[in-house]
C-alpha cells in the first residue's frame, strides 16, 4: 500500500504522485474530514481540483493506489499481543502482570477501515530502572495492510518494571498511541523498610542516601534477623541484593531457618550500591512474616571492617502472575 500526503496552499494544482499506477484514488481533506477530490491521473501527474471553500485556502491532498473508506475515523488497535508465545486477544490488558523472562514479544495491529501504515509503527520498551531500551523491532505487514505485526528480541533485557508504547496511525491519520506495562523484575522489598527481629545487639540503620540497611557487623557470630513481610502465599524465587565496600565482611545468611551454603561477600575495592546478588532458590512462602538472618563469618583479607550493606529482597512469583499479585494497594 502506498500513498502520499500533501499539504497544498493553492487553489488548484498538478502534483507528483510518488508511484505509477493505473488505479489511482485521489482524496481532500474539508472541514467535515476527507473526501474523494476531483483529479485527474496521467501516469505520475494528478491534476487536483480543490475549491477554496471547501479546504480554506490550505488543502491535505492524499493520493493513494486503492480506495479508502473515508467514513473510517478508528484508529488501529492491538488485536493480540503474544508474549514467550502466551497470547493475549483484543482487549489487551494495560497490565500484563509478571514474566520473569521475557524473550520475544509479538505485537498485531489491526484497522478495520482502512489501512495501518507500515512506517507509522512504533514499539518501544521504557524500564524504570534501565531507561528506554533499544530493541530491535522488524515491522511486517499482512493482508494488504490491515494487519501489522512488530516483533520484538527481548532477549537480553535485564529485569525491570517495562512499559511497552505503542503507536501507529492508520492512512488516513487516525492514530493509535497506547502502553502496556509489563514486569519481568518481581515483588521487591527495599531493605531500608525492613524492620529487626532480633541480633545480638550491633546497630542496624536503614541509609536511604544510598538505599542500603547498614548492619554494624563486628566479630564473628554477631547475628541480624529481618522481619520479611509476604503479602500472598506462593512459589517464589528469592534474591537478596546487597551493597558491596571495602569495609564490608562475609555474611552466612538463612531464610527461616535454613542456612544458605555459601556466604555472602560484601567486600569491594569500591564502594558499589547494589552491586552483588546471593540467589537463595525457589521455595513456598506462606502470607506473613519470614525471618531473613545475616550472621557475620568473616571478611576478605584484603577488607578494612565486617559491615553488611543490604539494598532490596526480590521474590519472583510464577510466570503469569496477576499485576495485583505485584502491586502493593
Ligand atoms: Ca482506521
Amino acid at each position: 500500500m502506498k500513498r502520499l500526503v500533501l499539504v497544498l496552499v493553492l487553489a488548484c494544482g498538478v502534483v507528483g504522485a510518488p508511484f505509477s499506477c493505473a488505479d489511482t484514488h485521489v482524496y481532500v481533506r474539508g472541514a467535515h474530514g476527507w473526501a474523494p477530490a476531483q483529479a485527474r491521473v496521467d501516469g505520475a501527474a494528478v491534476a487536483v481540483h480543490l475549491d477554496p471553500a471547501l479546504v480554506g485556502g490550505q488543502a491535505e491532498v492524499l493520493i493513494s493506489e486503492a480506495p479508502l473508506d473515508v467514513d473510517d475515523t478508528a484508529a488501529p488497535f492491538v488485536a493480540a499481543l503474544s508474549l514467550n508465545g502466551h497470547e493475549f486477544r483484543a482487549p489487551v490488558p494495560a497490565d500484563l502482570g509478571f514474566f520473569p523472562w521475557p524473550h520475544t514479544i509479538a505485537v498485531m495491529l489491526h484497522d478495520s477501515g482502512s489501512h495501518v501504515t507500515q512506517d507509522s509503527v512504533q514499539v518501544t520498551l521504557v524500564g524504570e530502572r534501565t531507561g528506554p531500551a533499544v530493541v530491535p523491532c522488524p515491522v511486517t505487514s499482512f493482508s494488504q495492510g490491515a494487519w501489522v505485526r512488530a516483533t520484538l528480541d527481548t532477549r537480553d533485557l535485564r529485569a525491570d518494571r517495562y512499559t511497552l508504547r505503542i503507536s501507529a496511525a492508520d492512512l488516513l491519520g487516525n492514530r493509535l498511541d497506547t502502553a502496556i506495562r509489563l514486569d519481568s523484575l518481581g515483588i521487591v522489598i527495599p531493605a531500608t523498610t525492613l524492620k529487626v527481629s532480633d541480633s545480638s545487639g550491633r546497630l542496624s540503620k536503614p541509609l536511604p542516601e544510598i538505599g542500603t540497611q547498614f548492619y554494624h557487623g563486628e566479630s564473628a557470630g554477631d547475628f541480624v534477623s529481618y522481619s520479611l513481610p509476604v503479602e500472598r502465599a506462593g512459589q517464589y524465587g528469592i534474591s537478596v541484593h546487597f551493597t558491596r565496600c571495602y569495609s564490608y565482611g562475609t555474611y552466612m545468611v538463612s531464610l527461616d531457618g535454613e542456612r544458605e551454603p555459601h556466604p555472602l561477600d560484601g567486600y569491594d575495592p569500591d564502594l558499589r550500591v547494589g552491586a552483588g546478588s546471593l540467589n537463595l532458590g525457589r521455595r513456598y512462602l506462606s502470607a506473613g512474616e519470614h525471618c531473613l538472618r545475616f550472621e557475620l563469618f568473616g571478611k576478605n583479607p584484603a577488607a578494612q571492617s565486617r559491615f553488611l550493606g543490604l539494598t532490596e529482597v526480590v521474590l519472583r512469583p510464577e510466570p503469569g502472575v496477576a499485576p495485583h499479585v505485584l502491586r502493593r494497594p
